[in-house]
């Protein structure tokens, strides 16, 4: 009676937004279903090996085996040895040709560069129109029912991207480029991580895909390729002031500014994030501020120095941050 409640539970693991086992995507689903091809053939295999060998304990108690069983015994190893081959043969070629889904965008999809980087994801919107490429990060927007490829890149060392309910996962290595396509079937927000050990700040890396609608994409897409709209109230351009005269401005680009620093993210847009720090915390504006108070304390080792500045300025530098929507 218990059995079918404690079964809910641990099945609805298998849900949600971080999930190989919630497929949403066409290569995603052509791994789950190699994952459950894996576990069918697996489990009658475990099945069938306890079956004898419960068989063969129960036999040792019976009279000694007659020379005949002896030839028939060694005709079961036989077998037992060419099922193995067919069973691994098989298993082999089935994840061979489940491989080329990875990156299976044809034609001419919308290309996306990736680079990783410790500890956080840079994503640069490829156009074949120079003045329309940009870029944000740790947060990827993709259209629906689209092949996305993404380009992959790292800058330091190893990382993986994986977003399990969308595709496999796929290394970004150092000095060459890998390939993968994304492709969600229904709008929604899926998390991914970066799935190879790259440091301290590993666990640390986290990105959100959010698959919207065209229409949406396409809004998202104009609104992100503009420059910095220039802050309106007070407190927010006296943050300008303060961030253009630290060395914010040296590691962080804000398009339409003098700031053009490259070793930190894009903050042109950062207000439109839903999350700073690679999935670290929430994008409040009590968030901002901690973290530019002390980035060394909320993810320690990243590659934010604590920059010193005064309460005043902190608040004003967090209204700027706020304001780049
Ligand atoms: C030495 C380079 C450097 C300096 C100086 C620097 N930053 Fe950063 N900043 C980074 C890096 C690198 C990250 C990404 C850290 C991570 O997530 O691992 C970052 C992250 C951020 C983020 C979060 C962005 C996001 O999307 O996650 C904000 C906001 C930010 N910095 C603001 C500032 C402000 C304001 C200043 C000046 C007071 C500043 N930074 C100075 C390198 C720098
Ligand atoms: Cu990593």
């Amino acid at each position: 009676m218990k059995i079918a409640p404690a079964c809910v539970l641990f099945l609805s693991g298998c849900a949600g937004t971080q999930s190989a086992l919630d497929a949403d995507g066409p290569s995603a689903l052509a791994l789950q279903n190699l994952i459950f091809l894996f576990f069918a053939v697996c489990g009658i295999v475990f099945v069938l090996v306890m079956g004898v060998m419960v068989w063969a304990l129960v036999r040792s108690n019976g009279p000694p085996a007659r020379p005949q069983t002896e030839r028939s015994m060694g005709r079961a190893v036989t077998g037992a040895i060419v099922a193995t081959f067919v069973v691994i043969t098989f298993l082999t070629a089935a994840s061979f040709y489940a491989t080329p889904s990875l990156d299976r965008a044809k034609a001419d999809p919308p290309t996306i560069l990736v680079r990783g980087q410790q500890w956080w994801w840079q994503f640069t919107y490829l156009d074949p129109d120079p003045a329309k490429t940009f870029q944000t990060a740790n947060e990827l927007h993709i259209p629906v029912g689209r092949d996305v490829r993404l380009r992959l890149e790292a800058s330091d060392v190893i990382h993986s991207f994986w977003v399990p309910n969308l595709a496999g996962k796929q290394d970004l290595v150092p000095g060459r480029e890998n390939a993968l396509t994304l492709h969600a079937s229904k709008a929604g927000v899926y998390r991914g991580q970066c799935a190879e050990f790259c440091g301290l700040q590993h666990s640390h890396m986290a990105l959100l895909v959010i698959a919207e609608e065209p229409d949406d994409h396409a809004r998202w897409l104009e609104a992100q390729r503009g420059a910095a709209v220039p802050p309106g109230d007070g407190e927010a351009a006296a943050g300008k002031l303060v961030f253009m005269s630290k060395p914010c401005a040296a590691c962080h680009t804000i398009r339409g500014t003098e700031a053009s620093g490259t070793t930190g993210p894009d903050l042109t847009h950062v207000g439109s994030r839903s999350t700073i720090g690679a999935g670290l915390l929430e994008n409040t504006r009590g968030s901002v501020a901690a973290w530019i108070a002390d980035p060394q304390t909320l993810k320690p080792g990243n590659n934010m120095p604590l920059v010193p500045v005064t309460s005043e300025e902190l608040r004003q530098l967090s209204a700027y941050m706020k304001a780049l929507r």
